[in-house]
């Protein structure tokens, strides 16, 4: 899978790309690449916000700027990008992130993430330029960039190569396997602290009765929300 971002802050995302998971990725031949939006913007001064028409509070993200920016680097009319790869506008205002979007995404070959500061962006960039709007949850972040990473995060952890058990991507929260419920909890050594004892199920060898046990355990925490 190649992932681009889009942002005003293309190193924050260094540090990004040294987790675990995303250097397997990555190793496993996946791309992540960074477009700075100040690199092509046609304004002076390395402008790329404005105020917003109509007034208030904040800076809007320009449509001029992102048209720019996309153009430099894809070669097309960014109107066209979004019918030959997703490209995702993460907006607090979105399609609120899920383990089943996720799955969507981590099927894609190529995905460009549109990240907006300060207020946001101007709406014609969502309207024309984007196939989708995602938001990772109700609140709103002071930009796109560290939503942008949660969807990297939970995306590439996905993609073959990233994860050392293929399993450990199968049967977790919210996954088909567990019928879309939180995962059962898990214990590790010592295998009694404080007197806390782990359930003597787990420490039995008897897989079939884990199983089951493990899938009980998701079940309860399904039925009461909690996880
Ligand atoms: Cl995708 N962006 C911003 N700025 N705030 C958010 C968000 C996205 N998702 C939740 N809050």
């Amino acid at each position: 899978m190649r992932l681009d971002v889009v942002t005003l802050f293309p190193d924050w995302f260094a540090w990004f790309v040294t987790q675990r998971h995303v250097a397997n990725a990555l190793a496993a031949g996946h791309e992540l690449r960074t477009l700075d939006l100040r690199e092509h913007t046609p304004l002076s001064g390395g402008q790329v916000d404005d105020t917003p028409f109509g007034g208030g509070a904040g800076m809007v993200l320009r449509v001029d700027v992102m048209d720019a920016a996309l153009r430099a680097h894809y070669g097309v009319d960014p109107v066209d990008l979004r019918m030959q790869r997703r490209v995702v506008a993460l907006t607090p205002g979105g399609r609120l992130l899920d383990d089943r979007l996720v799955d969507e995404l981590a099927r894609e070959p190529e995905i460009t993430l549109l990240c907006g500061r300060y207020e946001g962006f101007d709406e014609r960039i969502v309207e024309h330029f984007a196939s989708d709007a995602i938001s990772i949850g109700e609140y709103v972040l002071a930009g796109g960039e560290l939503a942008a990473m949660v969807v990297c995060d939970a995306v590439m952890r996905k993609l073959p190569g990233a994860l050392g058990h293929s399993e450990s991507v199968r049967e977790e929260s919210f996954s088909v396997a567990l019928e879309g419920r939180p995962e059962y909890p898990h214990y590790t050594r010592p295998a009694e602290f404080r007197g806390w004892r782990v359930p003597d199920v787990l420490l039995s060898g008897h897989h079939e009765e884990i199983r089951a046990w493990r899938l009980e355990r998701s079940r309860e925490r399904g039925a009461t929300g909690g996880g």
